[in-house]
C-alpha cells in the first residue's frame, strides 16, 4: 500500500495539515474528489421527508459503498460456504477469500502476520476479548488497569467486570475541559501495580485524538500491556500497529464503511499464543476427547464457531476501498471539514461546543442553550439532517463536563461543507420553535 503509511513516529495517524498541501498529492493518486466519492455510497442519495439525506453520524455507524456492499453479495452468490471444513470448491474458495481478507486487515494496521489479525464481532467483542483473556491471566487482587474519562462505554465495562472477578482496581485518568487528557495525572497515575492500559484512539464524544505513542511508551516502561479502542480512528486515519508497538488494536467494519458484526482485534503474535481461549466450540480446537482439549494456534483460537464469512471478505474490500483514496487525502479533506465546521458552528448563536481539543477528528458535540438534544436531533430530522443525540455510550464524558446529553454532528469522508450548511440551516429552524 505505497504512501499511505506514516512511519515517521509513534503517532501514527495522518491527518493533513492543509488541504492544498496534500489533498491527491500521494504519489500516482487522483486527487480527492468527494463528488465521486458521494456516488458510490448508494445511500447517500436518499431522501428523508422529501429533502435530501445529510448524513452526519458516522460515528455511530457509516455508510457503505458499492464496492463493499457488491464484495458481500457476490460472496453469497458465487463463492459461499462454510470456512476452514469443507474439501470442496466452495468453501476452497470461501477460506481463501476470508484468509485474504485476514491479509488486508494485517496491511490495514500494518501487523507484523495475518496470525496476529482475529476477526470479532466489533470493537465491543475486540475488548471483551481481552478482558476475559490476557484480563484473567494476568489481573490480581489490587493490581490495576487504567482507563480514561472519555471512554465509551465498551471500554470501561469490561475492565469494571474484570476487576470486579479479580480484585483488581480501575484507574482513570481524567480529562481537561477541552477534553484532552491531562498527561501529567496519567503518568502519575501508572506504576508497578498497572498491568493494563485501555485508551480510545479518537474519542467517540468529544473528537479527541489522544497521544497513544506516548502512553504505549510509557506504559510499557512499567511493564503494563496497552489495548488501543480504534473504533472512530480507523475510518479517518492511517494505523500502524508496530510503530505504535501497542500490544493491542481493535476496531469495528461498520464504522469504517464496512457491515455490521464484524472487526478484528490485532494482539502481538506472542500475547495471542500466550493467551487461553475466549470461547469453546468449533474450529478452536486441535482435538478434543472427555478428557482435555486442545486448543489451536491463534487466531483460530479465538474465532469459535462459524465465523461472519461474508462480512469479513467484505471487510477486506473496505481496505482495498479506503487504499484506493488514501488515508491522506482522506484526512486532509476531513480536516478541512472539520475547520470548516467548527467555525460554522461556533458562529450559531446559543452554541457551545463540548470537545475543543487541539488534536481532534470529526466529531462535533454540542449545546445549545434553553433546548434539551433530543429536541435538537429530532428538529433537524425533519430538515433531512442524521445526527445522533445522548451521552454516546459516554457517561462519564457527560458526567465530566456536567451535562445529560449532546447533539452530536460526526463527519466521515463523504461529507462536504454543504452537508455542514444544511445542518447550520437546520439548526436555525430549532432557533424559530425555541425562540
Ligand atoms: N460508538 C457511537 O455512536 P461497537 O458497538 O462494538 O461497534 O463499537 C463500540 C464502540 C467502542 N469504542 C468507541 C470509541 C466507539 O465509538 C464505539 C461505538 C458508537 O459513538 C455507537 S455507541
Amino acid at each position: 500500500m505505497p504512501g499511505r503509511r506514516n512511519r515517521s513516529g509513534g503517532e501514527v495517524m495522518t491527518v493533513a495539515r492543509n488541504r492544498e498541501e496534500t489533498a491527491g498529492a500521494e504519489a500516482g493518486r487522483p486527487a480527492f474528489d468527494v463528488a465521486s466519492v458521494r456516488a458510490q455510497f448508494p445511500a447517500l442519495s436518499l431522501e428523508v421527508y422529501g429533502k435530501p439525506l445529510v448524513y452526519l453520524d458516522s460515528a455511530a455507524s457509516a455508510q457503505k459503498p458499492s464496492a463493499v456492499l457488491d464484495a458481500e453479495m457476490r460472496c453469497y452468490r458465487e463463492f459461499y460456504a462454510n470456512v476452514h471444513r469443507g474439501v470442496h470448491y466452495l468453501s476452497i474458495a470461501a477460506t481463501a477469500a476470508y484468509e485474504g481478507a485476514r491479509s488486508k486487515v494485517q496491511a490495514l494496521l500494518n501487523a507484523p502476520s495475518a496470525r496476529d489479525i482475529v476477526f470479532v464481532r466489533g470493537t465491543t467483542e475486540g475488548i471483551n476479548l481481552v478482558a476475559s483473556t490476557y484480563g484473567r491471566q494476568h489481573v490480581r487482587q489490587d493490581d490495576e488497569v487504567l482507563v480514561t474519562t472519555m471512554e465509551h462505554h465498551s471500554n470501561i465495562v469490561p475492565w469494571q467486570m474484570l476487576c470486579e472477578a479479580t480484585g483488581g482496581v480501575l484507574r482513570v485518568v481524567p480529562i481537561d475541559d477541552d477534553g484532552a487528557l491531562i498527561m501529567d495525572e496519567f503518568f502519575a497515575l501508572l506504576s508497578d501495580r498497572t498491568k493494563i492500559v485501555a485508551v480510545g484512539h479518537v474519542s467517540n464524544a468529544l473528537g479527541t485524538i489522544n497521544p497513544v505513542g506516548s502512553i504505549v511508551d510509557a506504559a510499557h516502561s512499567y511493564g503494563a500491556k496497552v489495548l488501543i479502542d480504534g473504533a472512530q480512528a480507523v475510518p479517518h486515519m492511517a494505523v500502524d500497529v508496530q510503530a505504535l508497538d501497542c500490544d493491542f488494536y481493535t476496531f469495528s467494519g461498520h464504522k469504517a464503511f464496512g457491515p455490521t458484526g464484524i472487526g478484528a482485534l490485532y494482539g502481538k503474535g506472542e500475547l495471542l499464543r500466550s493467551m487461553p481461549p475466549y470461547e469453546g466450540g468449533g474450529e478452536m480446537i486441535s482435538s478434543v476427547t472427555f478428557e482435555k482439549t486442545e486448543f489451536r494456534e491463534p487466531p483460530a483460537r479465538f474465532e469459535a464457531g462459524t465465523p461472519n464469512i461474508a462480512g469479513a471478505i467484505a471487510l477486506g474490500a473496505v481496505v482495498d476501498f479506503l487504499d484506493d483514496l488514501g488515508y491522506e487525502a482522506i484526512g486532509a479533506h476531513e480536516e478541512d471539514l472539520l475547520s470548516y465546521a467548527t467555525a460554522m458552528l461556533e458562529a450559531v448563536p446559543g452554541l457551545t461546543l463540548v470537545g475543543t481539543a487541539e488534536r481532534k477528528a470529526g466529531v462535533l458535540s454540542f449545546l445549545i442553550d434553553g433546548v434539551h438534544a433530543h429536541d435538537v436531533g429530532t428538529i433537524v430530522d425533519r430538515e433531512g439532517v442524521a445526527i445522533r443525540v445522548g451521552h454516546h455510550c459516554a457517561q462519564p464524558v457527560m458526567d465530566r463536563f456536567g451535562i445529560a446529553a449532546t447533539a452530536r454532528a460526526s463527519l466521515a469522508l463523504y461529507n462536504t461543507r454543504e452537508d455542514i450548511d444544511r445542518l447550520v440551516e437546520a439548526l436555525g429552524k430549532v432557533k424559530e420553535v425555541f425562540g
